[in-house]
């Protein structure tokens, strides 16, 4: 999955305005009719429902508008140049480098169709008719358009989803993942199998639910360890993480605290988001006769907790619709958080 690609976009030039003279039968000396020019296209990145990664921006890297064309005789304007539309998968966070290096946030695309602006076509030049002055009727100079620069833009895909499934390698994501929703991804007992965040549906009574699984963490992932750091930033706009544990682990409070203190390196808000953890294979014989003491030890996390088998199936209903409600009660939240009790303010009209 390509989720982060710098392109360079450029908006068009504005067109020239143009120099001309009305040239008419019985009009000896008509005076100047050159027109402005049009001004150039604008560059804008646009999100896209139909695509899934950054990867049509992979090859090519330079983009840029059209210029504007030139005026026309009698005053007329030149066509403005056509903008031109990047595309991007929605969930595209779109950043502009700034010439001391520093990165400018322009937009956030997280419904489809919505665009930014990120550059902005250069001006047409005047035509020769606003040079006209008393003292010279017959002006022989026109403006250039105005040409524009080149910008450096950051494109960095978040996926949106409801739900992320993170946890060590084998520790059963892959099946857990094909257990809820549709979704067939590779299932090994090899780490790292999933090398790319995989995406599925579970479908809800009300409304589907995206869940995602991201390619395995691992103590150490901050510095380089493993390759699931980098995914983390999708992870950023979930509503729910599953820590999933694997049932068979002697360590499994301590793989718990790991993957949270990955997940706070990374940015602290993730520790903030709501989690839920699933011990999973409890089919296996060792971690039956342990269930009590695991409980036991992650009890006093205070996080809620779901025995599960990805490969049985056993607990898993259970636990997809508790995940499913904690989702509809982190969307509430937002929501009441989004839309304080809204106050009438009166604006009188200002006294004649
Ligand atoms: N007994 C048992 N085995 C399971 C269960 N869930 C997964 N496994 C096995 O555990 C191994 C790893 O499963 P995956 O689903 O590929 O694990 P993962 O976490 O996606 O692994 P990575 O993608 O490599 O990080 C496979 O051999 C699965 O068959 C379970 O509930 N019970
Ligand atoms: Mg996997």
């Amino acid at each position: 999955m390509i989720d982060k690609v710098e392109i360079i976009a450029g908006a068009g030039y504005g067109g020239d305005g143009l120099t001309s003279f009305r040239r008419e039968k019985y009009v000896p000396f008509g005076g100047p009719d050159g027109g402005d020019g049009g001004a150039g296209g604008d560059v804008f990145v646009v999100a896209d429902s139909s695509l899934v990664d950054l990867a049509l921006l992979k090859q090519k890297k330079r983009f840029r508008a059209e210029s504007g064309h030139q005026g026309g005789r009698w005053g007329k304007h030149g066509k403005k140049g056509e903008n031109l539309n990047i595309l991007v998968p929605v969930g595209t966070v779109v950043s502009i480098k700034t010439k001391t290096g520093q990165e400018k946030l322009l937009g956030d695309l997280v419904t489809p169709e919505q665009k930014v602006l990120v550059a902005k076509g250069g001006k047409g030049g005047l035509g020769n008719v606003h040079f006209a002055t008393a003292a010279n009727q017959a002006p022989r100079i026109a403006g250039k358009g105005k040409p524009t620069e080149e910008r450096l833009i950051i494109l960095e895909l978040k996926l949106i989803t409801d739900i992320c499934i993170i946890g060590y390698p084998n520790s059963g994501k892959s099946a857990l993942l094909s257990a809820i929703t549709g979704a067939r991804p590779r299932i090994a007992d090899y780490p790292f199998t999933t090398r790319q965040p995989v995406l599925g549906v579970v479908r809800g009574s009300r409304r589907d639910f995206v869940v995602g699984e991201m390619p395995a963490l691992i103590e150490g992932a901050h510095i380089g360890k493993g390759l699931g750091y980098e995914f983390l930033r999708h992870t950023e706009r979930t509503k729910l993480l599953v820590y999933l544990l694997d049932g068979t682990s002697l360590t499994i409070v301590d793989d718990f605290i790991k993957l949270s203190e990955e997940l706070a390196v990374y940015k602290t808000d993730l520790g903030q988001k709501a989690r839920i953890i699933a011990v999973n294979k409890v089919d296996l014989p060792q971690v039956k006769s342990r269930l009590l003491d695991i409980r036991q030890c992650l009890d006093f996390l205070g996080v809620p907790v779901f025995f599960i088998s990805a490969a049985s199936g056993q607990g898993v209903i259970e636990f997809t619709s508790k995940a499913i409600g904690m989702v509809e009660w982190v969307n509430q939240e937002k929501k009441a958080i989004s839309s304080p009790e809204e106050v009438a303010i009166f604006h009188p009209r200002p006294k004649k």
